[in-house]
């Protein structure tokens, strides 16, 4: 219960912060906490939302839209250089440096692509999330979307990089096989230990060599979406200033 009540007070404030009665574009993200973004946004009322259209990351997504009755569009049809006003999502772990672990709803490919075509983008989460370094709270591993055929040699790959335990992400009880995204892929989760960063190294905390398996944000995110067969990554980068491998926006702030 305290849980709910968390994703719910984080979200309204979220809502209150940062989605102004001026902006007309606003990404909606997945997962269970975004659904209470979309209860705030829908007690703005008529009023206040009939001048916003609002862009999904998947199918739960556009579900919520549309049952919550506001606008429904899609990025795919915005004129070219059009960006959206803000991206409200939430996120499996948030670290120091406001760098996400998603994924953990297999719906990051599609969330990465919002968040990169928001002006702001604010992060969701509530307080078991956060934690000093990502790994540290999500042990589940990052979650990285895959082309089918090449999910072996990823896996390969990772063990080589020093994630143990890396798996294919299997179907829900009533899905045999692995769970298929929205995009027709699937989902490895590749445990890492915890990301370093950028303040670390200046305490002589180090990524010893490529398969020990201790990598910073950066350097993994690098590695990882170079990997043949990688669509996309569930790493998005915080204010910390790390070079972006694909594109995320940086959060403008994360609510707990
Ligand atoms: O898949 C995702 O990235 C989602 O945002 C998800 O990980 C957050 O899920 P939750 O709000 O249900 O914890």
């Amino acid at each position: 219960r305290l849980v709910e009540e968390s994703k719910r007070l984080a979200a309204f404030q979220a809502v209150k912060d940062h989605l102004l009665p001026s902006y007309t574009k606003i990404g909606i993200g997945s997962g269970s906490t975004v659904v209470y973004v979309v209860d705030a946004i829908a007690a703005l009322g008529p009023a206040i939302t009939k001048s916003m259209t609002f862009y999904p990351t998947g199918a739960q997504s556009e579900e919520l839209i549309e049952a919550a009755g506001l606008n429904l569009a899609y990025i795919s049809k915005l004129p070219s250089g059009t960006q959206l006003d803000v991206a409200f999502d939430g996120a499996d772990e948030v670290d120091d440096d406001l760098n996400l672990i998603k994924g953990g709803g297999a719906c990051l490919w599609q969330e990465k692509i919002v968040a990169a075509a928001a002006k702001k983008f604010v992060c969701v989460a509530d307080f078991r999330k956060l934690s000093p370094r990502l790994g540290t709270a999500w042990k589940k591993g990052i979650p990285i979307e895959v082309l089918p055929m090449a999910a072996p040699r990823v896996l390969d790959a990772l063990k080589q990089m020093g994630s143990h335990g890396a798996r294919i992400r299997p179907g829900l009880p009533g899905k045999a096989g692995a769970i298929v995204t929205d995009n027709g892929m699937w989902i490895i989760d590749a445990p890492f230990a915890p990301l370093l960063l950028p303040k670390d190294s200046e305490k002589g905390l180090h990524a010893e060599n490529e398969s020990s398996g201790v990598w910073t944000v950066d350097a993994l995110a690098d590695r990882l979406i170079k990997l043949p067969g990688v669509a996309e990554i569930g790493l998005f980068y915080g204010q910390s200033g790390l070079e972006v491998a694909s594109g995320a926006q940086k959060p403008v702030a994360a609510y707990f």
